[in-house]
């Protein structure tokens, strides 16, 4: 496990290693040090209010005698580790109602896949909602999933009303007694506050069936959008109460900094890291691994 958040976070690790190299056993924290620093946080796309806080935290303990980055390694656990918590199945729930949501191209269908393949392993039962009825492409490619997984799928026509679809679902989870429902939803409608309208939609009728669901809100934010992810998790966390995050394609982007200033602005659950395309590549979210694999040598 280890190694594989390892390979994804390499890029990032190397975007960061010479600058750590630089400052490596510094233990004089002067101001030319913390520039230094400051370059390199910025870099990696921690973004400025986070490398202020960080800045400010390493600058306040200068007097413990630990080397620069030492100190930084633990400031950085200490942002992460409140947002490492697992993915829980509602067991008193049947089904668990899951939605997923995020703008287009985020990783939401193929994290569902992925969660479909992880839920599974764990013999549990679930069903597949189409709810990005926005697009057939979408549509094509949930179902897709479903046949290779060998997971059973509800959809409808594109155009279909999304909330009815994950309506349909839902009843059919129900009556099949289901453990987990996931439900998929569009990343892009006409208009932002059309597609935040549908997303409250959907909530308003599963509620109807079950006033304890949904039971999680996930949003899949691409990390490789850096500072970006932040702006987007503040608006659909105003618009649905998003309940935890699911981090895609932190495999090709040197901006796996971004999930500091997440961790910082909003300390959401980060559930899991999108690591490829395929329905293994997700890791469960380890703030002690993801910390340490920004330091790693790469053997
Ligand atoms: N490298 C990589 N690619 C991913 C990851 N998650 C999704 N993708 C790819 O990103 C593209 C968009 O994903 P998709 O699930 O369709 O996004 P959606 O529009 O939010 O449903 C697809 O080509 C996926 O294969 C990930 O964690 N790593
Ligand atoms: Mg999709």
């Amino acid at each position: 496990m280890f190694s594989k958040l390892k390979n994804i976070l390499s890029k990032t690790r190397v975007s960061l290693a010479i600058g750590w190299a630089k400052l490596s056993g510094k233990a004089l924290i002067d101001e030319e040090t913390l520039e230094a620093l400051e370059i390199q946080l910025l870099k990696a796309d921690i973004g400025i209010n986070t490398t202020t806080f960080l800045l400010a935290q390493v600058k306040k303990r200068a007097n413990e005698g630990l080397d620069i980055l030492t100190l930084l390694k633990d400031e950085l656990l200490k942002l992460l580790q409140p947002c490492e918590k697992a993915l829980n199945v509602n067991i008193d729930a049947k089904p668990c109602v899951m939605i997923m949501i995020g703008i287009n191209g985020a990783g939401k269908t193929t994290s569902i896949a992925k969660l479909a393949h992880y839920f599974k392993n764990q013999k549990k039962s679930v069903l597949l909602a189409c709810g990005d009825t926005f697009r057939a492409a979408a549509i094509e490619q949930l179902t897709a999933w479903a046949r290779r997984l060998d997971v059973p799928f509800l959809a409808q026509t594109q155009g279909s009303d999304s909330a009815s679809v994950i309506f349909d679902a839902l009843q059919s989870a129900k009556s099949k007694n289901i453990d987990i429902l996931l439900a998929d939803t569009a990343g892009r409608l006409h208009t932002k506050g059309n597609l935040m309208d549908e997303l409250k939609k959907i909530i308003r009728v599963i509620k109807k069936v079950d006033g304890t669901a949904p039971h999680e809100v996930i949003l899949v934010l691409d990390a490789s959008t850096g500072q970006n992810a932040l702006q987007q998790l503040k608006e659909f966390h105003q618009a649905v109460n998003v309940t935890g995050l699911i981090l895609t394609k932190l495999d090709g982007t040197a901006k796996g900094g971004v999930v500091f200033a997440l961790a910082k602005e909003f300390n959401l659950p980060i559930y899991f890291i999108g690591c490829g395309e395929q329905a293994d590549d997700l890791v469960p979210f380890s703030a002690t691994e993801f910390v340490q694999g920004l330091f790693e040598e790469t053997p």
